[in-house]
């Protein structure tokens, strides 16, 4: 209904409609209080101005008034409030299977690593009807990733990964903004959403010539940085065998548990001292200002491949993994 309305941004994600319609609802209680407010003011300044003859009366308290005002606008902030966790609790949860698309925010740009291979800065390229996961993460100040057509907004901080998700329903360019004030060029980081049809999207990604899945150039990252003469996937390495490893629970010396999550892996890599695994050694060197926090995304989107990849391998290695850590669960 505000298709047209030029305050009204374009509805593009699926989230974009439950949004508008709490925002609406929101305006319409907020805008029939306010109007009710008025026209008492008036109808009670009209009735009971001064008059000859006429006196005011004092009342005493009524309980019947005071459990209506309070338990009629409890049960109506009641309901926004589940309402809007609702929309919350989805917004922060993204499906399973969502393509990650690996961001990093800096003075004064966005750069995007696609799982495919592709790099951009300030233009991203999707498909519509694709769940897309952002991990992102700043190389400086704090950012805040707004994309207002998908009703998305999410802070962008520096040495730990936020993440937010969409799912685009329409194809079109939609405006990017970095919503927190970051210096002297904030205003100038903005960026296009380019929603595609998926066809359009495979030649887009098919055009820009052979490049390297992100995981596979975490693999040669991962010799070439030399990790992997520690961490072996048969055990025989002084580290911790990684494959599997990403999002199940790991035991620490200090008797934590954690899920090796995106940002386990990103903290491990950079302070490896902070989370030791029990039965490890604090030996693994820090590569904190060693690795960009681009490779640093190509590292941890290869320690994720490991799960997906090479099922044998991850069957081979389970009794070594189990000795280490509990009983896999199901994350996120
Ligand atoms: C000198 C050997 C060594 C090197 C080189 C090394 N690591 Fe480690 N790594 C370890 C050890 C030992 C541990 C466990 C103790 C700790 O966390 O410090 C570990 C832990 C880890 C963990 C956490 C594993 C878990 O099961 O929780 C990750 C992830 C990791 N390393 C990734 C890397 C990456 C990526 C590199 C290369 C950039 C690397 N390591 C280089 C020895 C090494
Ligand atoms: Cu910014």
């Amino acid at each position: 209904m505000f298709e047209h309305f030029p305050f009204w941004p374009a509805r593009a994600s699926t989230s974009a409609g439950q949004v508008d319609a709490l925002f609406i609802f929101l305006l319409l209680l907020c805008g029939l209080v306010c109007l009710a407010i008025f026209a008492l003011i008036i109808v009670f300044a009209l009735r009971y101005r001064r008059r000859a003859g006429h006196q005011a009366e004092h009342i005493e308290g009524s309980n019947a008034l005071e459990l209506t005002w309070t338990v009629v606008p409890g049960c109506i902030f009641l309901c926004i409030f589940v309402w809007g966790a609702y929309i919350y609790f989805q917004e922060r949860t993204p499906p399973e299977g969502a393509a990650d698309v690996y961001t990093v925010a800096k003075q004064w740009m966005w750069k995007f690593q696609h799982e495919e291979g592709q790099r951009e800065i300030n233009e991203l390229h999707v498909p519509v009807g694709r769940d897309v996961r952002m991990i992102m993460t700043s190389q400086d100040a704090i950012h805040s990733f707004f994309v207002p057509a998908f009703r998305i907004k999410q802070d962008v901080l520096p040495g730990r990964y936020t993440t937010a998700w969409f799912h685009a329903t329409k194809p079109g360019t939609y405006h990017l903004f970095c919503a927190e004030y970051c210096g002297t060029m904030h205003s100038g980081m903005i960026g296009d959403i380019v929603v595609m049809e998926p066809a359009q999207y495979q030649a887009w990604l098919s055009g820009g010539g052979s490049t390297l899945p992100l995981a596979a150039t975490g693999e040669k990252l991962f010799s070439e940085l030399g990790c992997s003469t520690c961490h072996r996937s048969d055990m025989q390495g002084r580290g911790p065998n990684l494959v599997g490893l990403f999002g199940k629970p790991v035991l620490l010396e200090d008797g934590r548990t954690m899920i090796a999550d995106e940002n386990y892996l990103r903290e491990c890599i950079q302070n490896p001292t902070l989370r030791i695994p029990k039965g490890y050694k604090p030996i693994m060197p820090t590569f904190q200002g060693l690795v960009s926090d681009e490779q640093l995304n190509a590292l941890v989107a290869y320690i994720k491949s490991l799960k997906q990849s090479q099922p044998k391998q991850a069957a081979g290695s389970s009794v070594a993994a189990a000795s280490q850590q509990p009983p896999a669960t199901q994350v996120h």
